[in-house]
């Protein structure tokens, strides 16, 4: 049976919200709203977590628990009709941009309904509508995809701002120098975000990294940010609200560099503490002062409804068709 797909109220985007900044202080609506969203994918990502051994999810997952607030803060700041590009850790950024939840448990589950008619899963989550425009398993191919769109805005005076998120093993890869010099030379509207765990699969910076990424971005002529807290939502929403004013006046590009961990294994859902390569106790010190963990005021005002979205979700996947033989062709070049 084919549910009817709902746009559920605590997926919407809330773009409307935009107030100028009083100083650094806070609305409590917006405070709430972020909140509400970063649990949401924490929830879903969980879900996700439980439902996995029962191989109702028709593809490898790549979780970002831990991550949550860098793309809550950064898509909260833009606009619906800005673009982001992602990579195949983007649960977290199609819902942060305003993804439908329902459609995308679909999506997982390989069914018809998905946003994607079953066909990309988990790693390629997109939905143009809400100019979530693609997410990729190839490592930096977010970064071109989204210093192309910029220029193509630059050409079309559209005003639509492109972020390209990307983790830091990116920066390793030769077409990720090629475009944050082309991005320079032609003072695009884009936003670079660099969401630093740390490591690349087991790998960390120091094993694979000769060179300072500040001091890179900074011989490209691109101005960065950096914030060491990548669970506070509020620290990032508020540092790209600086970057997108001066991008939107035609300043150029900007590199937002945001220091986060992740809590599950690099793909899978299982956690990789006793893999050698990191410890629990550094993820445990590091996600103590995570709002998620400690605001439990917030949480107990807000976790219904999250939870109620989530069940109904998995309710609109579990009772979806599968594709059949005539959507085999449909949607593939
Ligand atoms: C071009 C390319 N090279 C190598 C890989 C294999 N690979 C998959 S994930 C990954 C690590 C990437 O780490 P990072 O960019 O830091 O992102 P994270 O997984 O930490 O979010 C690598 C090397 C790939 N998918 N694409």
């Amino acid at each position: 049976m084919n549910a009817t797909p709902v746009q559920t109220d605590i997926s919407a985007p809330i773009f409307n919200i935009h107030p100028e900044r009083m100083g650094l202080i806070m609305s409590q609506d917006l405070y709430i709203n972020l909140f509400r969203k970063a649990l949401l994918i924490r929830r879903v990502e969980e879900r996700i977590i439980e439902l996995y051994p029962r191989d109702k999810i028709q593809s490898p997952v790549h979780l970002s628990i831990g991550q949550e607030a860098v793309a809550v803060g950064v898509c909260h700041a833009l606009k619906a009709a800005d673009w982001i590009f992602g990579t195949y850790r983007s649960h977290a950024l199609y819902l942060a941009k305003g993804g439908d939840l329902n459609l995308m448990f679909a999506e997982l589950f390989g069914k018809v309904t998905g946003v994607s008619g079953g066909k990309a899963g988990s790693m390629h989550l997109s939905s143009p509508t809400v100019g979530m425009m693609g997410s990729s398993a190839i490592v930096a191919s977010s970064i071109p995809h989204a210093v192309g769109a910029a220029f193509a805005a630059k050409h079309k005076k559209t005003n639509q701002l492109n972020v390209a998120f990307f983790g830091d093993g990116a920066l390793e890869e030769g077409v990720a120098h090629e475009s944050l010099n082309f991005a320079s030379l032609h003072q695009l509207p884009i936003i670079f975000v660099c969401e630093d765990n740390g490591f690349a699969a087991h790998s960390p910076v120091q094993a694979r990294q000769s060179f300072d990424r500040m001091a890179l971005l900074s011989a490209y002529n691109i101005p960065t940010i950096c914030v060491n807290e990548g669970w506070d939502f509020e620290k990032i929403y508020d540092a790209m609200y600086d970057l997108i004013k001066a991008v939107r006046q035609g300043d150029g590009p900007k590199y937002l560099e945001i220091k986060t961990m992740r809590a599950c294994e690099h793909v899978g859902p299982g956690e990789d503490f006793d893999a050698g390569y990191r410890s629990r106790e550094d993820f445990e010190r590091w996600i103590v002062d995570d709002p998620l963990v400690c605001d439990i005021k917030t949480l107990s005002k807000v976790e219904g409804e999250v939870m109620d979205a989530i069940d109904s979700a998995v309710t609109f996947a579990e009772e979806s068709s599968w594709p059949g033989p005539t959507q085999l062709l449909t949607d593939v070049v």
